[in-house]
């Protein structure tokens, strides 16, 4: 039972292994569990069964105990292929490398549950779902489920500096200790690499893709060496983030030129350093020739020519390169939504076999809702790894409440029509239309040395939902947010289905108080906190709020028909008939692609102004709702997780009523209309809005701590 007063810090996530509590269902698991055959051997199956009995003993009144071989029934027997051989326990197994099985089934005569799996890492995914199917209170007593990865490659990307401060990071510091590795191996980086475990992210880069290029030097890769030892047991292989420039300014060269020998040679004896190191690493991820990155085209080279050289190098040692095709350029006068697209389409089928390209959810930038990525399904020869989001740079920081498995499930559902009706995004990043391909999804991760990893308390539900859809892009994200809430507070119904409720529609308020109808890129300049959408004198044009919304007396929304910007014409033509046609193009994505008048009349009757209101005032609202629903579950969970998210909820609240109203004073001078009866007037005027000052907003690091 869990004790309602008990104080949760949040620190055990969805690993939490609570006394599980139905009555009816703790006798099946009685029955079911009396022997666990676990014959392990390599640290990853030490590590299943550590983990099993640690689950079992927290979950259950009765802990099962260890047995060499099935001394009767209600037994569970684990382990590989190989390792039940020894048992002389025959399995078939076609579940692929990673994948599991779990099956009750008669073995020497008497009814066991059997996990097993063709690998090591694939047993460890099998003890993992074993323990979620009894977190979640599932029925164990008829099992028989077989399941595997759909894409290969399943990755966080942190953005954490050397000097610990993470990069749109708000979560506290990074949870990497750099200072004290290798010689100390904080508890953190055992439990971290449990949680991702246990959802199947199978890889890790641990730097900032604007990386320091001292992360090669032999100093940090002993350091980067002692977190690979730590994730190896449990299937993780280390990533490192890697500075085009670095043979100048870690080995001396004169020049990165891809293609100049003596850097070809630096790379590759690089290479062989890090393996001798981390026998298992995995590769390189690689931001260059974007926002003030070195990369080959500093050299009048192509991403290609600097994806193949570095490819070349990790081949010999089985290395991957994740390539980003987040470029874009101010110097091109084009549209930015197009740029990616344009730069990366003419390399198809030019990348080196173990070159994947990385390519965000969206054309323009993490944004609330963005139309999905215009390469997917451009590039059918070259593989295509989704990016993710999961810190909140973009939706809220650590204060709001945004479950993102709606938006991730939003994208990967979206038809790209390039392979025909029902070409989804899912489909094309799993290579259903391309075996060949390797394939993967990356999220930038949402931790960091805060008690509960994730700043928010729903925030580590991001990291959970994208480990599960990385495993299988097409999950429900309902399905995920209530194992979620299962294995993270309990399985009481009273919580779970209002929670869940919570969650789901979360994403959307979040749209409707930031930037509905599909607006983009209005928050504040450079910090991306709070609202801008006056921000015009940025850096450079395409950092404008402006340049985003192009409102005017005349209308707002940005045209990317073909009598605009023409940046529609990147997607297959049914997509793009969709989208140019205002009588099908969706509400949500409206100022994406069109600019149209105030007083356009929308489907609703309302004018497109009314419309904008009324979307800003909802959304709000819905936070108001959100947390009436939440007060009323006092007691449901610990008081410390429950008093910590009513705080938060009350703080999301008022940043997003400063959102609506600053947004919609501004607008408003271009519009000249009224905001209609019965909404609440905003509390200032715009000016106070606009003079907002914020200092030492998280996840800019450095000494640039002001917006506006
Ligand atoms: C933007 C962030 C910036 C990142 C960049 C990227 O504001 O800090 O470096 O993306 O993805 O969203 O490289």
């Amino acid at each position: 039972m869990i004790s309602k007063s008990r104080a949760d810090n949040g620190y055990k996530l969805w690993l939490e292994y609570n006394r599980v509590n139905n009555e009816q269902l703790a006798g099946a698991y009685r029955l079911q569990l009396r022997y666990v055959v676990f014959p392990a051997t390599s640290d990853q199956l030490k590590a299943a069964k550590a983990e099993l009995l640690m689950g079992l003993d927290g979950m259950l009144a009765t802990k099962p105990s260890e047995v060499k071989d099935i001394t009767g029934g209600q037994t569970v027997v684990i382990g590989t292929r190989q390792s039940l051989k020894s048992l002389s326990i025959a399995v078939s197994d076609s579940v692929g490398d990673e994948g599991y099985l779990i099956k009750t089934t008669l073995i020497n005569k008497k009814q066991c549950t059997l996990i097993a799996a063709n690998t090591d890492v694939g047993v460890l995914y099998g003890v993992f779902n074993f323990l979620k199917l009894i977190q979640t209170n599932q029925p164990i007593s008829k099992l028989n489920i077989a399941d595997h990865p759909r894409l290969m490659y399943r990755v966080l990307d942190h953005w954490d500096n050397l000097n610990r401060t993470v990069e749109r990071g708000y979560a506290g510091s990074s949870i990497w200790n750099w200072h004290k590795l290798p010689d100390i191996i904080d508890q953190r980086y055992i439990d971290y690499a449990r949680a991702n475990a246990s959802v199947g992210i199978n890889g890790s880069v641990v730097n900032n893709v604007n990386a320091d290029a001292l992360i090669l030097s032999p100093q940090y890769l002993l350091k980067v060496q002692a977190l690979a030892n730590v994730f190896r047991t449990y299937g993780i292989r280390i990533y490192l983030s890697v500075k085009f420039s670095s043979p100048v300014e870690l080995g001396g060269l004169k020049t990165a030129d891809p293609l100049d020998p003596a850097v070809k040679k630096w790379w590759a004896d690089k290479a062989d350093e890090i393996y001798s190191y981390i026998p298992d690493f995995g590769g390189f991820l690689v931001k260059a020739n974007s926002e003030g990155q070195p990369g080959p085209q500093s050299y009048s080279r192509t991403h290609a020519d600097g994806a193949n050289m570095l490819a070349d190098v990790l081949a010999p040692h089985h290395g991957i390169v994740m390539w980003r095709a987040f470029v874009y350029d101010n110097k091109v006068p084009d549209d930015r939504f197009k740029q990616a697209y344009n730069e990366f389409k003419p390399f198809d089928g030019k990348f080196k076999d173990n070159v994947i390209i990385q390519v965000k959810n969206g054309p323009i930038d993490f944004q609330p809702r963005e139309p999905f990525h215009p390469l997917f399904g451009a590039m059918p020869n070259t593989p295509l790894m989704m990016e993710f989001q999961l810190t909140q740079e973009y939706l809220g920081f650590s204060t709001h409440l945004v479950y993102e498995a709606p938006l991730f499930a939003e994208c990967l559902q979206s038809d790209t029509h390039k392979y025909g009706k029902g070409s989804t995004v899912a489909r094309v990043i799993k290579g259903d239309f391309n075996k060949k391909l390797i394939t993967g999804m990356a999220g930038v991760a949402n931790v960091g040395a805060d008690l509960n990893w994730c700043g928010h308390p729903f925030g580590q539900a991001n990291w959970y939902a994208f480990g599960r859809m990385a495993w299988n892009p097409d999950q429900s994200p309902a399905v995920i947010a209530t194992d979620w809430l299962r294995m993270t507070f309990t399985n009481n119904a009273g919580f779970v289905s209002p929670v869940k409720n919570i969650m789901l529609q979360s994403r959307e308020n979040t749209v409707n108080y930031m930037t509905p109808l599909g607006l983009h890129h209005i928050m504040g300049v450079s910090t991306h906190y709070g609202p801008g959408p006056w921000v015009d004198n940025a850096g450079r044009p395409d950092w404008n709020a402006t340049y985003y919304h192009k409102a005017d007396s005349a209308g707002i929304g940005f045209d990317r028909t073909t009598f605009g910007s023409g940046a529609l014409r990147q997607y297959a033509p049914e997509v793009k008939a969709d989208w140019e046609n205002l009588q099908t193009c969706p509400d949500e994505y409206l100022l994406w692609f069109h600019h149209l008048s105030w007083k356009y009349k929308m489907r609703s009757g309302r004018t497109l102004w009314d419309e904008l209101v009324w979307h800003y005032y909802t959304g709000v609202d819905s936070v108001k709702q959100m947390g009436l629903t939440w007060d009323k579950l006092q007691g449901k969970i610990d008081a410390e997780r429950f008093m910590e998210v009513k705080q938060l909820m009350q703080l999301q609240y008022k940043e997003a009523v400063t959102w609506r109203d600053a947004c919609v004073l501004y607008f408003q001078t271009f519009s000249k209309m009224q905001t209609g009866a019965g909404y609440p007037k905003p509390e200032h005027p715009l000016d106070y809005y606009k003079k907002l000052k914020f200092y030492y907003v998280p996840g800019i690091g450095g000494n640039n701590y002001m917006t506006n």
